[in-house]
């Protein structure tokens, strides 16, 4: 990689941290991603992307502000980009995905919560991520209680904007999440002195639906009975569509796209035939969080569609791109965002719905359902989840994990046990 150091420095990292970060996160790369056999061509640019995390993109979002542009960081699929890119602002997703960032985030939070709100907080405050030192605004949201609390201390730290997500979906929610969106743009709007337009807003969101169509693309080739690309190498393509340029990935994800449909015509698979096909859901996996898929397609299964955040959350369902004026733009973009699925919401019968379509669309075998501890929301609706499964003759079992790799050896017999029993 390049030297960065005066770049991070700038942003006021803590460098020396910073370099124990670097120190691990190749050899972690190569042991989980680089000894998977037979990978397509298209993952060399998805290498590239993880080998650059911290700087290609940070360079690219530095030369963004130098030209006046800003940056806003987020944390959950329901902050619509489209509205930050239509004022000519940049998202990137910021959620830590990395045990790294725990014991930071565990000096002002209480231990016993969820790892991914923990490293979130301490990825901030450790100074070593330089995506949330590149970020003139984080916007946060009102989704779990965790989440919604540590805000209020991230606030102390950077600028800060709640969107107020509701918690149910009668016809006023959707109502009041368009006007949430509105406050949402023109805080956009006066942080980027942009007015947002409704040309700029078409543009964009015709710009995030291909982005979610390339996605749809990919995991429409998981479909096929001969896996063309592992479940992990997925999951990395779904984690960088989370803060690479848009155009960018959409290109090499259709570049990608063209060689696992060549793969998939000429029979050409990354898995034996008789692998149980795995269907994942639950909590996000943000970058680098690949402990999941790396235990499942270690122990004898492939993941072939995650119903996750990290997954179909992220791009099914577009957004209405024939809109008429801002108004018609706000309403369009509040019905996709509100057809979200997030456990947040009570009740959530949509989610159930979404698992067995997955799971009958990518021809599964069995669902695991993944849980980061202490996430209520989902622990609790796997009950739902599960009766609804069982009605169905579906499996599924639960596994509950945080980042570390410590119950690795247990999970790893947990997995071989259920594809044995599928
Ligand atoms: S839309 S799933 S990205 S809120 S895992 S922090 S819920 S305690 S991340 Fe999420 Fe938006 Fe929903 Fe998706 Fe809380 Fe659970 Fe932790 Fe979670």
């Amino acid at each position: 990689m390049a030297d960065y150091r005066e770049l991070w420095d700038s942003l006021d990292m803590d460098l020396e941290k910073h370099d124990q970060l670097c120190e691990v996160l190749p050899e972690f790369y190569g042991d989980i991603y680089m000894t998977q056999e037979n990978r397509a061509e298209g993952m060399n640019y998805f290498n590239f992307v993880v080998s650059e995390i911290h700087g290609l993109r940070i360079k690219e979002l530095n030369e963004h502000r130098k030209d006046g542009g800003k940056v806003f960081g987020s944390f959950c699929v329901f902050v619509p980009d489209e509205v930050i890119m239509a004022a000519d602002g940049i998202g990137v997703g910021l959620c830590g995905g990395s045990d790294f960032w725990v014991p930071d985030g565990e000096k002002v939070l209480p231990r016993n919560m969820c790892p991914l709100i923990k490293a979130s907080v301490g990825a901030k405050l450790s100074g070593t991520c330089p995506y949330f030192q590149s970020a003139d605004m984080l916007v946060g949201e009102t989704t779990c209680d965790g989440k919604k609390k540590a805000w209020e201390i991230l606030g102390e730290y950077t600028p800060m904007h709640v969107m107020d997500l509701p918690q149910m979906k009668r016809e006023k929610d959707y109502t009041h999440f368009k006007e949430e969106i509105n406050t949402f743009k023109e805080k956009v709007e006066d942080l980027t002195g942009n007015k947002i337009t409704l040309e700029s807003l078409k543009e964009k969101i015709k710009l995030v639906n291909d982005k979610r169509r390339v996605l749809q693309r990919l995991y429409d080739a998981r479909k096929s009975d001969k896996l063309p690309i592992s479940g992990k190498d997925s999951l990395l393509i779904t984690q960088v569509a989370f803060y690479d340029d848009p155009n960018r990935f959409i290109q090499k994800t259709n570049e990608l796209c063209d060689e696992l449909e060549e793969r998939i015509e000429k029979n050409i698979s990354v898995f034996k035939d008789d692998t149980p096909r795995i269907l994942l859901t639950g909590t996000p996996m943000a970058i680098p969080n690949w402990k999941m898929h790396h235990l499942i397609e270690t122990s004898g299964g492939a993941v072939v569609c995650e119903e996750a955040c990290t997954g179909t959350k992220y791009f099914e369902r577009l957004v209405d791109e024939n809109i008429t004026d801002l108004d018609s733009g706000l309403q369009a973009l509040s019905d996709r965002y509100m057809g979200i699925n997030c456990a947040c919401f009570s009740p959530n019968e949509g989610r159930i719905e979404d698992i067995i379509r997955l799971y009958k669309e990518y021809n599964a075998d069995g669902v695991i359902y993944n849980s980061l501890p202490f996430c209520h929301t989902y622990a609790i609706e796997y009950k739902k989840v599960k009766d609804a499964l069982d009605k169905e003759g579906i499996p599924v079992m639960m596994i509950e994990s945080d980042y570390s790799m410590q119950d690795a050896g247990q999970i790893n017999t947990r997995l071989e046990a259920f594809f044995e029993m599928i």
